[in-house]
């Protein structure tokens, strides 16, 4: 039963008794509850969980689905001295809830609030820190030896890991080291099965999930002898290894196909209903003590327990605020708007695809996140969602483009940190024809510090062969991915940002670009304003904020391309102007103004130039504006800095000087900064 609509959150809470939740918190109230009562915890949760969600957005299917195992693992398990190492962290509100976090949940990924995911910063029950996928097998891995090493008594480390997760190579390195240390790890992976990563799963470890699951005969087998073999006092720890193989043969017998974890001499137990909270709790109460690496397989649904998000589940991966009787989204995105970047990749991508059959789609599991759906619709065949594997993507990628086809392959710029080296070696070094778009490039808001996508500048810009351009609005986007798909371009990046642009006609017929070509857009005389992507928009209105109330006038210079950059822009630049200022949503160390300082540097300008971007800091959760403004990258940070500039003798403009030779500076620049304080 829901309430309406119009009721606030709060509101809500007030009315709701929470009989079993509001009395917890921390998991030693739950532990004293009878297991009879955990259904009712659950529930509550789960009410709890939506109408939270609804108001305060973020992951909601996959934390749905993950309810009766968190209870279960926090009534049997002793964390925080038993680590739960959760894997992505997405699914992890219940554990926050139950874990002491219950008030501050209304602030779950807000600006100063608790974190959409698990961080040990924040709490100690968060045994370790995540956001992105597949690492929850090595992490807890090193954790159950560490503790062996230190010689802890008693310690339980259990991983859980989504079977999205487990696409991810990390995990089966993972899975290959466990196996490896069999004897000194008692590791517990938990994989919470529910076929889906944020869209339908497909590929061989999904088959071989269901296939186990589908088994009926050999679990039916399985625990008859099991049951004959005990009855006999013939199963105990010393036969287990054996009684492994045995029930590996009989699988591979029965299924005709090897288990891939007990032909890893991991112990297999399942499949179990996820959702059985009484039974959950009876299996980890019994196999929580065994030696050895194992793995329980859990078959949960995502969305679980709300019909909407049961029914549209990857709609419901992160679903925005919504009405919980109704289901209905409250936050949409309107013709009238300008368009959300992802939306003109995917439809420009289709454009384009459709005229040049050798365009192929790669997706690592983010297909409807950077909407390549569009072109999958059309072109089933040409799209391919690889699963979490970003470092794959990239090389599968490369392989195809060293045949002749030219992939782009879209990955969030925070993943394809996972694929550095498949970029410098795959692609880079054999000057191969891949278009890397890097969606969510930037700061990307509530996702928080694991997701803001700010090093791509950086790590991307010393990459030899690689062309990088960042679009300063939607169309530019166009005309970069049409420019990136003329023969023979070579490795070709193109980074932007999550949410809208700021053009509502964007469906402008594309053009050819120069590349390495940036573009002035607007002259001035006393400061060059020097930008690259988005950050255009803002410069822009604070350029024109500067100049209204100071009378000073300013250049403003799109760059476009961080990589080549447009040297004669440069040249023009260091002789016109003796004071720059750079600006960029990327971090300061390697990026965008780096790449100028160098350049005036090599090239014997005496230019003092200002840096606007992502300090050395890794920044917090919050809406893109308040992290924007935080750090002085809106319009308004961005204009006070342009006066902090051209204040003569300011501390700051000292250390950003750059003096190399004073054989450049034009003769009027001495006397402009005189005409300019006049203004101000
Ligand atoms: C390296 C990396 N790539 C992509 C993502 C984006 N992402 C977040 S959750 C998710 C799906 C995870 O699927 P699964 O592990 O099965 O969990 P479920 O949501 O189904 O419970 C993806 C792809 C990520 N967090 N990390």
């Amino acid at each position: 039963m829901y309430y309406f609509c119009a009721q606030s959150s709060s509101q809500k809470m007030e009315n709701k008794n929470f009989k079993y939740i509001s009395r917890i918190d921390s998991p030693k109230d739950l532990k004293v509850l009878k297991k009879e009562e955990l259904n009712s915890v659950c529930q509550e949760l789960r009410t709890f969980i939506i109408e939270e969600v609804s108001q305060h957005p973020g992951h909601l299917a996959s934390s749905l689905g993950a309810i009766e195992l968190t209870v279960a693992l926090h009534y049997v398990f002793n964390a925080p001295y038993d680590r739960i190492v959760w894997d992505v962290g997405h699914q992890a509100y219940a554990h926050k809830i139950l874990t002491g976090r219950r008030t501050k949940f209304r602030t779950n990924r807000e600006f100063k609030g608790i974190s959409g995911f698990p961080s040990p910063k924040e709490s100690e029950y968060d045994a370790f820190g995540v956001g992105h996928a597949s690492t929850s097998i090595s992490a807890s891995l090193g954790m159950d030896i560490a503790s062996k090493l230190k010689h802890e008594k008693d310690r339980h480390v259990v991983a859980v890991i989504g079977d999205g997760a487990l696409t991810g190579g990390l995990a089966f390195e993972g899975l290959n080291n466990v196996s490896m240390s069999k004897n000194i790890n008692d590791l517990l992976i938990i994989v919470n099965d529910n076929q889906m990563a944020i869209d339908p799963l497909k590929g061989g470890i999904t088959e071989y999930l269901i296939d186990i699951t589908t088994s009926q005969t050999y679990n039916k087998i399985r625990y008859k002898i099991y049951k004959m073999l005990k009855g006999l006092n013939l199963i105990d720890e010393s036969k287990k290894d054996n009684i492994i193989r045995f029930n590996n043969a009989l699988k591979a017998a029965l299924t005709r196909q090897h288990n891939l974890f007990e032909g890893l001499n991991i112990r297999y137990f399942g499949p179990v209903d996820g959702h059985d909270v009484n039974e959950l709790v009876r299996i980890l109460t019994e196999i929580k003590d065994y030696k050895g690496p194992k793995i329980l397989h859990c078959l949960t649904k995502k969305g679980k327990g709300y019909e909407p998000a049961e029914k549209a589940v990857t709609e419901w991966h992160s679903p925005g605020k919504f009405c919980v009787e109704t289901g209905e989204k409250t936050t949409s995105n309107s013709v009238s708007e300008p368009p959300l970047f992802q939306h003109v990749f995917g439809e420009t991508l289709l454009e384009l695809a459709k005229n040049n059959e050798r365009i192929v789609g790669v997706s690592p599991a983010m297909l409807s996140g950077c909407s390549m759906n569009i072109m999958q619709k059309e072109f089933p065949d040409r799209v391919f969602d690889v699963g979490i594997a970003e470092g794959h993507a990239v090389t599968f990628s490369a392989g195809m483009a060293k045949e002749g086809l030219i992939p782009f392959c879209n990955i969030y710029s925070t993943f394809c940190q996972r694929a550095y080296d498949n970029v410098i070696h795959d692609v880079a070094l054999q000057n191969l024809q891949v278009v890397i778009c890097l969606d969510r490039a930037g700061l990307v808001g509530a996702d928080g510090p694991t997701h803001h996508g700010v090093f791509d500048l950086a790590y991307m810009r010393c990459i030899p062969n690689v062309i990088i351009g960042a679009p300063r609005n939607e169309i530019e986007l166009r005309n970069l991915m049409f420019t990136a798909q003329q023969p023979d371009m070579g490795p070709f990046v193109i980074r932007y940002p999550r949410g809208a642009g700021s053009i509502v006609d964007w469906r402008k017929p594309m053009q050819l670009l120069e590349v390495g070509k940036g573009e002035c857009l607007k002259q001035g005389e006393d400061l060059a304003v020097l930008t690259i992507g988005t950050m255009a928009i803002k410069a822009e209105k604070a350029i024109e904020k500067v100049e209204n109330e100071y009378h000073l006038s300013i250049a403003h210079y799109d760059m476009r391309f961080l990589k080549p950059l447009d040297e004669n822009i440069l040249h023009e630049i260091g002789q016109k102007f003796s004071h720059v200022l750079t600006i960029e949503d990327g971090v300061l160390q390697g990026g965008f103004g780096s790449a100028v300082l160098e350049f005036f540097a090599d090239h014997d300008y005496s230019v003092q130039v200002k840096r606007l971007g992502i300090p050395d800091n890794f920044i917090e959760q919050g809406s893109p504006d308040d992290l924007y403004a935080m750090l002085g990258l809106d319009a308004e940070g961005i204009a006070e800095s342009i006066k902090e500039l051209m204040q003569p003798n300011n501390k700051e403009n000292i250390s950003n000087k750059v003096k190399i030779s004073a054989n450049n500076i034009q003769k009027n620049k001495s006397s402009f900064i005189n005409r300019i304080f006049k203004g101000l």
